[in-house]
């Protein structure tokens, strides 16, 4: 593995996971397979799991961490070509992500869309740029619209939870007060549709994400319908896609609740995190017996320190 950036990157999805269940067991059992090689994570954005988790795990692998939070310790960042920097940008992307390239070894980018322009956001350019400019492996914590680390996580959670061989798995749009990206939502379609589970999408009509990342899944508009049986409830609120990056709902009957719950098989509810209350998330699912959410927070672990190592052994072992 490369870089990781998506699903694409990875050729043996289960064997990661697998991998990821291990080093949960045993953390410490390749502290120094990254002795003297240096993790750079660099947040454009907020972030509180990604951050820990992320240094955590590199931590395990006994490499060396340097954290940026760009966006309010670093100079605003130029991504156009042969524009004159007469306005608020102060570096080029070409400068800063060679730079850093050379501080670092590996490094981590965490960069959310603008939401304003749907080709801009979907092409990756800041992604895409980095990875050139860096000239090092990189690793997404969380692109315009992807967020693998969270996915894989994700992953991971329901192979140790499952009860039945092949659990039917519910992602539901759900309401917030803010728009928000499709990030979370996409990764976890395009990682449920390469899994051997049964996979059904709701949300209200407006709200259908990218068909390169839903893939086949079965969309179900009505979400009692598409509760039924279900197994696992992934609850996420994201911006329109078709109308982009606006709020077209904030319907309150899409959070899911204890009432909702009795539509399915006794469902385990998770969530990325971080939720509002009341709003995408009822506090009766979270502070209930079926939520997954510290747990599948706490998975962010294993799963990183999985991608480090593959990335680890990938790139520098002989
Ligand atoms: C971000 C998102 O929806 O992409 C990060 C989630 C991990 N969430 C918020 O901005 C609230
Ligand atoms: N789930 C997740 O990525 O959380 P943070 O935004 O806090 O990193």
């Amino acid at each position: 593995m490369e870089n990781f950036i998506s699903v694409k990157d990875v050729k043996n999805i289960s064997a990661l996971v697998n991998e990821a269940l291990e080093l949960k067991k045993n953390p410490f059992a390749h502290s120094e397979l990254g002795k003297n090689k240096t993790l750079g994570l660099i947040f454009l954005n907020p972030s509180l799991r990604t951050r820990l988790s992320t240094q955590k795990a590199a931590l395990n692998l006994g490499m060396n961490v340097m954290v940026m939070n760009m966006d309010k310790e670093g100079w605003a960042l130029e991504t156009q070509d042969g524009v004159i920097m007469n306005h608020n940008t102060v570096e080029h992307i070409r400068e800063a992500a060679a730079v850093m390239g050379e501080y670092c070894d590996i490094i981590g980018v965490r960069s959310f869309p603008r939401l304003v322009d749907q080709h801009e956001d979907y092409s990756e350019d800041f992604f895409n740029k980095f990875i050139k400019y860096a000239g090092v492996p990189i690793v997404s914590l969380e692109s315009a619209t992807l967020h693998p680390l969270q996915s894989l996580a994700d992953l991971v959670t329901i192979e140790e939870t499952k009860t039945k061989p092949r659990p039917k798995v519910v992602l539901t749009w759900a309401p917030h007060i803010k728009a928000l990206p499709q990030a979370v939502a996409n990764s976890f379609a395009e990682w449920m549709v390469k899994s051997d589970v049964e996979f059904v999408i709701t949300h209200p009509e407006g709200y259908e994400l990218a068909k390169e990342f839903t893939g086949n899944a079965t969309i179900e508009y009505n979400q009692d319908k598409a509760l039924a049986g279900a197994d696992y409830i992934y609850i996420k609120n994201w911006s329109s896609y078709e109308d982009y990056g606006k709020v077209l709902s904030m319907d309150s009957h899409w959070m899911i609740t204890n009432e909702k719950l009795k539509l399915t098989d006794n469902a385990q509810v998770m969530h990325c995190l971080p939720v509002r209350r009341g709003i995408e998330l009822s506090d009766e699912i979270l502070d209930g017996p079926n939520s997954l959410v510290i747990q599948e927070a706490s998975n962010r672990v294993c799963a990183a320190q999985a991608v480090l190592k593959k990335m680890l052994e990938t790139n520098f072992s002989k």
